[in-house]
């Protein structure tokens, strides 16, 4: 079936009778607007008496982000939040303006005074938290080095945490540290942590450090694509993918949604530039219009549909403007990338998946013959995780009964 055959499919499955896997393969193919404009009407049956609070908080960042969710263009980020009946509660970079002082006196109401805010909020429970930035935990765990109104970050992160249904990290620095966690002086004494982990590294997300247990979802990338973000929200909202009961079936080892960084599906894969790798001609200046391998592009192992949804209004992607890709949605990023603009076998990779750049490394000598070797070698052998199996054994009982 051409591409236009099973989009039009998409379009028609009963979106209430939708199951999750329906779901995420409706998500992964129509993208944000056009997924939001096919569904509108089911949506709002299906949200018409609940409002998801959403507290977004913002520690070690550029805010990138954020940036990106309203770049998003259309559905823009009002749109959106409006038809997933979503309520913004407290957003630090979006908040009206607000000042802790009026005329010299403290302003005590919620709308004038963000601090008074952020506790109403906290207090009602339930909501999701959103992280972006992350978490200082410096100097010798005290999270000193990031105090906001007179609080740490670190605090602050914490006591919206307890209070939060689950925790949608967006973002390198939240999920992982990020540009904060590169190899540096500063990085040792700002002791930089990710929500659930810091670089690669489950043992060091500040979460451990409080000692609590909350769900994560990560969103990876510097920035993360608005659809990542804004879809998985909405499958959430919208009852497709429950919370924590599925989070095992539809995310992978880094906690990220399978349908947007698919263990099975590279950059490389559906790259515009892939012709001039497949007849092994490569740029070795920026600005050509060949393969960029030569110049350090890490698409052809790393995970992520960038080069299927494309950015900016779904037109383009970093290789297709010329930088190669840098893997910004690897859990080592940016040491494990670096440096982004020489050839990988030349320099190696600092970092520790070395396992991954080993096979990388093998499949480039042989890319110089033409074969499509990286991406066999990189993805190849993965050991089926027990969830996957399970996952696919649930599909396959789900198929008779599935609404497509
Ligand atoms: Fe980090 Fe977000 Fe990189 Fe910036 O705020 S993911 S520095 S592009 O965007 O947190």
């Amino acid at each position: 079936m051409g591409e236009d055959g099973y989009l039009d499919r998409l379009k028609h499955l009963d979106f209430m009778k939708m199951n999750r896997r329906a779901f995420l393969k409706a998500v992964g193919a129509l993208g944000a607007s056009l997924f939001l404009q096919t569904y509108r009407s089911e949506i709002v049956r299906a949200l018409e008496f609940s409002e998801t609070r959403i507290v977004w908080v913002h520690g070690g960042e550029c805010t990138g982000c954020s940036e990106s969710l309203l770049n998003g263009g259309e559905p823009d980020l009002l749109q959106a939040l409006k038809r997933l009946n979503m309520r913004l509660a407290y957003h630090e970079v979006l908040l009206g303006p607000q000042g802790i002082y009026v005329d010299g006196k403290m302003a005590n109401t919620s709308e004038l005074n963000s601090e008074i805010l952020f506790e109403e909020v906290i207090e009602e429970k339930g909501y999701i938290l959103v992280a972006e930035g992350a978490i200082p935990n410096g100097p010798r765990g005290t999270g000193k080095y990031c105090i906001l109104g007179g609080k740490t970050y670190k605090d602050i992160f914490r006591r919206a945490a307890e209070n939060a249904a689950f925790i949608v990290a967006v973002g390198q620095c939240a999920t992982n540290g990020g540009v904060n966690s590169a190899d540096s002086e500063i990085r040792d004494l700002m002791d930089f942590r990710g929500v659930a982990f810091t670089m690669e590294d489950r043992e060091k997300g500040i979460l451990r450090e409080y000692g609590l247990e909350k769900p994560v979802i990560n969103i990876n990338g510097c920035p993360p694509h608005a659809d990542w973000m804004l879809l998985t929200l909405a499958a959430v909202v919208l009852g497709k993918i429950k919370v924590p009961d599925d989070l095992p079936y539809v995310l992978d080892e880094l906690l990220r949604p399978k349908v947007f960084f698919p263990p099975d599906h590279v950059i490389h894969d559906n790259c515009p530039r892939r012709g001039y790798y497949d007849k092994g001609e490569f740029d070795t200046v920026v600005s050509g219009p060949k393969c960029l391998w030569k110049l350090g592009c890490k698409a052809p192992y790393t995970h992520a549909d960038c080069a299927i949804r494309r950015w900016n209004g779904y037109h383009s992607l970093c290789p297709q403007s010329g930088s190669p890709c840098i893997a910004c949605v690897s859990p080592g990023f940016p040491d494990s990338s670096r440096p982004f603009f020489q050839e990988i076998e030349d320099v190696g990779i600092v970092g520790t998946n070395i396992d991954t750049v080993a096979k990388v490394a093998i499949g480039g000598a042989l890319l110089a013959a033409g074969a499509h070797a990286v991406r066999r070698i990189a993805v190849k052998d993965k050991p089926e995780r027990k969830e996957e199996k399970e996952e696919k054994g649930k599909e396959s009982a789900e198929k008779g009964g599935e609404d497509e």
